[in-house]
C-alpha cells in the first residue's frame, strides 16, 4: 500500500464521525513482532468499525506487558492500571459508579490466571458487564519470562527449566464460573480476533476472549503459546463475522443450512458459518467437552465457545437508577436526617 492509500484510511470517518487516528493511543513500547500488539490493532480496528465514542469507553488492566496494551488505543478514553491481578475489583467498583459507561479490560494469563484468579473468577460469576481479553503468552513476559499457570506441562525454556504442573485453561475456568460470553483466538489470526472483539462488545454481561499471544522475547517456542505451533494446530469452529444492527442482513439460499446466527443484545449479529462439523455455542456440555477434546487431540480450537443472551448482569441485579451515582449530587446521595433518624430508631 501507497502512503496515499494509508493516509486516505487513517483520515475516512467512520458514522460517530471519528478517523481511525482518533482510535490510536500512544506509542508502542512493546517488543516488535510481540502478540499484544496484533491484538491492540484489533482493539483499534474494531472499536473503529463499531462507531464507538472514545469518551464513553472505560478501559483497565492489571500488570505486565499485556496490562500496558490500554496505553496502545483509545487515548481519548479514560483508563486506568490496576495492581497486579487486581484488574477485577478496581472494574467492578468504577462500574457502580457509572453504568452508562462500556468497559473494556486487558489482562496478561499472568495477571489473570495466576495472582489474579481469585478477583477474575467472582467477577465472571457475576456477569459483570465487560469486555474481558487475556492476552496469554504462557510466561511472565514483563518480569523476563517465568512461567505462568497457563503453561503445558513438561515444557523447557532456558532459563526456567521444565514446567511441572498442569496448565489452566481460561476459558474452562470461566465456564466453570457461568461466563455468558467465552472464546478463543489467536494473535496469527486477526480476523477472527477482530470479529470477536465486536461480537464481545454487543455482549451483555461479561465477555472473555482468551487470545494466544506469543511473546517473541521470551516464549516463542513452546507449542500453545508460539506463532508456528497455532498456524499450524489452529482448528477454527466456525467461520465468524459478525453484522452490525443497522445493516440489511440476508442470508442467500447457498448459506442456508450453513449459517447459524446468534442475535446480540444490540441486536447485531453473530454469523457463524460452519466448517468441517457441527458446534452448538449454546451448549454449555459441548463447550466442555470440546475444550477437553481440543487438549487430548493437542488442537488449537478458535472461535466462539459458548454465549448465553438475556442473562442479569451485576447492575440489573442492584436496580442502579437511571442517573449514574458518580454524577449524582450528594444531596440526593445521602438520606433527609428524619429517615437515618427513623432507620435509627428500628435498629436500636
Ligand atoms: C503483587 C505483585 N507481584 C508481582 C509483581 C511482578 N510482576 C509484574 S508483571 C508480572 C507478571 C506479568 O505476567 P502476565 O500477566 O502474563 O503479563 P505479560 O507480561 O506476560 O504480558 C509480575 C509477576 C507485581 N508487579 N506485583
Ligand atoms: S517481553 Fe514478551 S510479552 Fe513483553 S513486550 Fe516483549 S514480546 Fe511482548
Ligand atoms: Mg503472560
Amino acid at each position: 500500500m501507497t502512503d496515499n492509500q494509508t493516509e486516505t484510511i487513517q483520515k475516512k470517518v467512520n458514522l460517530a464521525g471519528l478517523s481511525r487516528d482518533d482510535y490510536q493511543g500512544a506509542p508502542s513500547t512493546l517488543c516488535q513482532g510481540c502478540g499484544h500488539m496484533s491484538i491492540t490493532n484489533q482493539v483499534t480496528a474494531a472499536l473503529y468499525e463499531l462507531n464507538v465514542v472514545p469518551e464513553h469507553v472505560v478501559k483497565f488492566s492489571g500488570i505486565g506487558c499485556s496490562s500496558k496494551s490500554i496505553t496502545y488505543f483509545l487515548r481519548r478514553s479514560f483508563g486506568f492500571n490496576g495492581l497486579h491481578g487486581r484488574m477485577p475489583s478496581l472494574a467492578t467498583g468504577a462500574s457502580f459508579a457509572d453504568h452508562t459507561l462500556e468497559y473494556i479490560g486487558i489482562s496478561g494469563d499472568g495477571d489473570t490466571a495466576s495472582i489474579g484468579m481469585g478477583q477474575f473468577k467472582h467477577l465472571v460469576r457475576r456477569n459483570t458487564p465487560m469486555v474481558y481479553i487475556v492476552e496469554n503468552n504462557g510466561v511472565y513476559g514483563l518480569t523476563k519470562g517465568q512461567y505462568s499457570a497457563t503453561i503445558e506441562q513438561g515444557v523447557e525454556l532456558k532459563h526456567h527449566g521444565k514446567s511441572r504442573y498442569l496448565p489452566v485453561d481460561i476459558c474452562m475456568e470461566a465456564l466453570v464460573s457461568h461466563a455468558t460470553f467465552v472464546a478463543r483466538s489467536f494473535a496469527g489470526d486477526p480476523k477472527q480476533v477482530k470479529e470477536l472483539i465486536k461480537a464481545a462488545y454487543s455482549h451483555k454481561g461479561i465477555a472473555v476472549l482468551d487470545i494466544i499471544s506469543p511473546c517473541v522475547t521470551f516464549n516463542n517456542i513452546t507449542k500453545l503459546h508460539s506463532y508456528n505451533w497455532g498456524k499450524d494446530h489452529e482448528s477454527r469452529l466456525h467461520d465468524l463475522s459478525y453484522v452490525p444492527a443497522y445493516e440489511d442482513i440476508t442470508v442467500d439460499d447457498f448459506q442456508r443450512g450453513e449459517v447459524r446466527e446468534v442475535q446480540l443484545f444490540d441486536e447485531s449479529l453473530l454469523r457463524l458459518k460452519k466448517l468441517d462439523k457441527e458446534y452448538d455455542p449454546t451448549n454449555r456440555w459441548d463447550a466442555f467437552r470440546m475444550l477437553e477434546e481440543a487438549y487430548d487431540n493437542d488442537l488449537l480450537v478458535t472461535g466462539l465457545i459458548y454465549v448465553q443472551t438475556g442473562m442479569p448482569t451485576l447492575h440489573d441485579k442492584f436496580n442502579l437508577p437511571d442517573k449514574p451515582l458518580n454524577r449524582t449530587p450528594v444531596s440526593e446521595l445521602r438520606p433527609p436526617e428524619e429517615m437515618m433518624a427513623a432507620a435509627n430508631a428500628v435498629m436500636f
